[in-house]
């Protein structure tokens, strides 16, 4: 933000209020529509150009005023000094001079953004490396945080056509959208919006907001909502973030996956096979303008309805993926059914379209879903927990702009450099240099001294935060309450100062500003990119299951470290009574899931990490005992719906995973580090829970010695979720070769699956679930 300046004198005798100043703004430079210097009696309008200020008090003789004017250069702009402005006196004023013209000077430095001097491109290099803007010259906090609980962020639904129903129609468009500061251009996006109301096309989505039917509702309010999923885009456009064509999901002639035949047994369960049972995309390359919608964290919800990522549709109205096996069953997004049969909770929709879930998402294909239950209204109306405007969602991203405004998205390998293999080219985790809330980069927002509920996603591609709340300037923070996870609220409100949140995890948290009047203060985030690595590791590993691996590092002091600013600046409105403490307990008591068959083994699976065809890190699935595990190989978690089992997620890679089940929802039990003898494709032997890790000398593996006692969930963990942070070993020995020593940590979960069909389970670093980190699963 730039200042301009005006200094008003009175070369004549006192002259009497109000003086009025105009003069016009240069069209290459903003101002806000009012404003006002209350401490030097100055309110100003801005209509375009023309800036009209008036001064409310008597100017004695000889006397001066000045006036700052904020402005906002638009690009290349260069603020010349002096502006020229007319100065009109009280009425009846006997000095003319007074009513002369003043000069305006530029009072601060000019920030104004100055695209970079373009540098002249390499052979073979990507545009990418020379089109991004400089994060530091975005300035923070210089826009306010949109709220996406706002009444008029929410879609309204068609009620009519379906009687107890709410009906939505969500299109995509491309749009533009501010979010950088004004006099940055205007970034392109992908919207979903109703088509019925342009205005509501936007990043991220305007929220949808509907009523629990779970059966712990007794008003009778509960609705289940049906979504139309169509696309508005030009169907030969570019996409907003290249796609790599040579990942599973995006490539010519991809390989589906092989799903089992057609059994009578499949048939009278009514699982739709939705592949061609020859296992091969009969279609040419698919187009990469597509997409399929999925809505994280609904639990109970149809196999059709869950936006399996091989279907897909298309704005030329092509629908694709699952059309083959059963036609008489073909992918459908109109409409898909959400029963809302779960608790109060924040879900959120977003695109799931194999290997370009990435690209889309990142090119704004997302938005909030609020169930809100007869507990929670309870709270609200009760006036338990903050609500209304009180009540403030904050999605965090990571992106980065090139220099016309742009999302920039590296389009080359940035481990093995350009042209050496795929072009475009996926990457093993996308980190962002521009923190964006809500849509908007490193926003403010403006707080009365009271609780305010705060509703924390992780919409990032790859990033993990550990936030602090602090005072601004200061190691001071703030600690908040935990209320909720993704699946619905806590027992009891959980008191901390820092929260790790992975991508796709959702915390519902209450902060408290009532002392922190006058206070501003930076939300911070610690977290290492890419997240859980405990050391560096080597740059390869010949022969190894693991190659590229860059040293955990910490985000960058002064970009990535600050995501956004509250400050407590609205005096407290006394209409409105404060949240008292917060009650002990928030819902009836979560009930603990227990394994419905004891006796079964856990269910395993494992996380891993392989190099692809080109060399590249390819995050991978599997189990322990079939080891790495492909997309489109047979399908081995085939779970029945409606039991409780136990799911041991063993990570063996280097870093944490946030792993999402579909279909249910999980209670986190324990976390232990392992180590165990490494099998040909990444197979686990010998799998021991000893504090001191196995080892193999010579080919002889040592003796398990004792169990290492797990470690419990943390109390902010202990809710309702579908996303789990899967961390790495401890201490993190770079893996070997088959019959070397891998080390690692098992997460372990204990799950309901709620439906029966066709669904998958991945990982939510959206780079690794497009480049084979996810899995498909049948609940039988
Ligand atoms: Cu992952």
């Amino acid at each position: 933000m730039s200042q301009i300046e005006a200094r008003v004198s009175n070369v004549g005798s006192v002259a009497k209020a109000p003086i009025n100043l105009t003069f016009t703004m240069p069209s290459t430079v903003s101002a806000p529509a009012k404003f006002s210097r209350i401490a030097d009696s100055w309110v100003c309008l801005t209509t375009g150009q023309v800036v009209n200020c008036t001064y409310n008090k008597d100017l004695p003789a000889g006397a001066n005023t000045r006036l700052r004017i904020p402005v906002t250069p638009s690009s290349a702009t260069v603020l010349a000094t002096p502006f020229v402005a007319s100065v009109a006196g009280v009425l009846n004023e006997a000095n003319l001079a007074n009513n002369g013209p003043v000069n305006l000077t530029v009072a601060t430095a000019v920030a104004a953004y100055v695209l970079p001097a373009a540098a002249p491109l390499v052979v073979g290099q990507s545009p990418f490396t020379y089109q991004v803007i400089d994060p530091a010259v975005i300035p923070k906090y210089a826009m306010p945080l949109p709220n996406p609980n706002a009444p008029f962020f929410k879609h309204t639904p068609d009620t009519i056509t379906l009687a107890g129903t709410d009906s939505y129609n969500l299109d995509i468009k491309q749009v533009k959208s501010q979010i950088l500061p004004p006099g940055f251009p205007a970034t392109n996006v992908f919207a979903y919006g109703d088509p019925a109301r342009p205005d509501t096309y936007s990043y991220p989505a305007h929220t949808i907001e509907a009523r629990s039917t779970h059966v712990s509702n007794t008003s009778g309010l509960g609705k289940p909502v049906k979504v139309k999923y169509t696309d508005s885009r030009s169907g030969t456009a570019l996409h907003l973030a290249a796609i790599d064509h040579t990942i599973h999901g995006a490539m010519a002639g991809r390989q589906m996956n092989p799903w089992p035949a057609v059994t009578a047994s499949l048939v009278a369960q009514g699982i739709i096979l939705t592949d061609p049972p020859q296992g091969i995309n009969p279609g040419a390359i698919e187009p990469d303008i597509r997409s399929v919608a999925h809505l994280h964290g609904a639990q109970v919800i149809d196999q059709g309805s869950d936006g399996y990522s091989e279907g897909w549709s298309s704005p030329t109205g092509a629908i694709g993926g699952a059309t083959s096996a059963n036609p008489t069953v073909p992918y459908n997004p109109n409409p898909f059914d959400y029963t809302n049969n779960q608790e109060s909770t924040m879900l959120w929709y977003h695109d799931h379209t194999l290997g370009m879930t990435r690209n889309n998402v990142y090119a704004g294909l997302a938005g909030l879903y609020m169930i809100r239950d007869d507990n929670e209204m309870a709270l609200i109306n009760g006036n338990k927990i903050p609500s209304g405007q009180y009540e403030v969602p904050l999605v965090l991203q990571d992106r980065m702009f090139k220099r016309n405004g742009d999302l920039a998205y590296p389009d080359f390998d940035i481990n093995t450099g350009t042209g050496t293999t795929a072009d475009p080219s996926a990457n093993p985790e996308f980190f962002g240099d521009v923190m964006v809330v809500n849509g908007v980069s490193w926003p403010y927002l403006q707080v009365e001294p009271r609780k305010y509920r705060l509703r924390l996603l992780n919409g990032s591609n790859a990033r993990f935060y550990t936030l602090t709340l602090n005072q601004a300037g200061t190691a001071t923070t703030v600690p908040f309450q935990v209320i909720g996870t993704e699946g619905g609220f806590l027992n009891a409100p959980i008191t901390t100062n820092t929260l790790t949140i992975a991508p796709a995890e959702r915390y519902d948290i209450v902060v408290d500003f009532s002392t922190l009047l006058g206070r501003n203060i930076t939300i911070r985030n610690t977290a290492n990119q890419p997240y859980g690595r405990k050391n560096a590791c080597p740059v390869a590993v010949a022969g190894g299951n693991t190659g590229l691996c860059a040293p955990p590092a910490p985000p960058t002091l002064g970009l990535a470290d600050q995501i956004m600013q509250i400050r407590v600046n609205i005096p407290l409105n006394p209409a409105v009574p404060v949240v008292p403490a917060l009650p002990a307990s928030l819902r009836t008591p979560i009930p603990t899931l227990v394994n419905t068959n004891p006796a079964a083994p856990a269910h395993q699976v494992l996380l891993g990490e392989k190099l692809d065809q080109f060399g590249r890190v390819n995050p991978i699935l599997g189990t322990p005992t079939d080891g790495f595990l492909d997309w489109t190989n047979p399908i081995t978690e085939q779970p029945f719906a409606n039991t409780v089992e136990t799911w041991e997620i063993f990570n063996s890679s280097v870093d944490a995973h946030p792993v999402h089940l579909h279909d249910g929802a999980f209670q986190v039990l324990e976390r232990q580090p392992f180590s165990a003898v490494l099998g040909a494709s990444g197979t686990l032997q010998n799998i021991c829970y000893s504090a001191t890790p196995l080892t193999a000398i010579n080919g002889v593996v040592s003796a398990c010695a004792g169990t290492t006692v797990p470690t419990l969930p943390l109390p902010a963990e202990i809710g309702w979720k579908e996303t789990v942070i899967a961390y790495p070993a401890e201490s993190y020995i770079p893996p070997g070769k088959p019959g070397e020593i891998v080390q690692g940590q098992v997460t372990r979960v204990r799950m309901k699956f709620e439906g029966i069909g066709q669904f998958v389970w991945h990982c939510h670093i959206t780079e690794h679930e497009d480049h084979d980190m996810m899995r498909p699963m049948i609940v039988h």
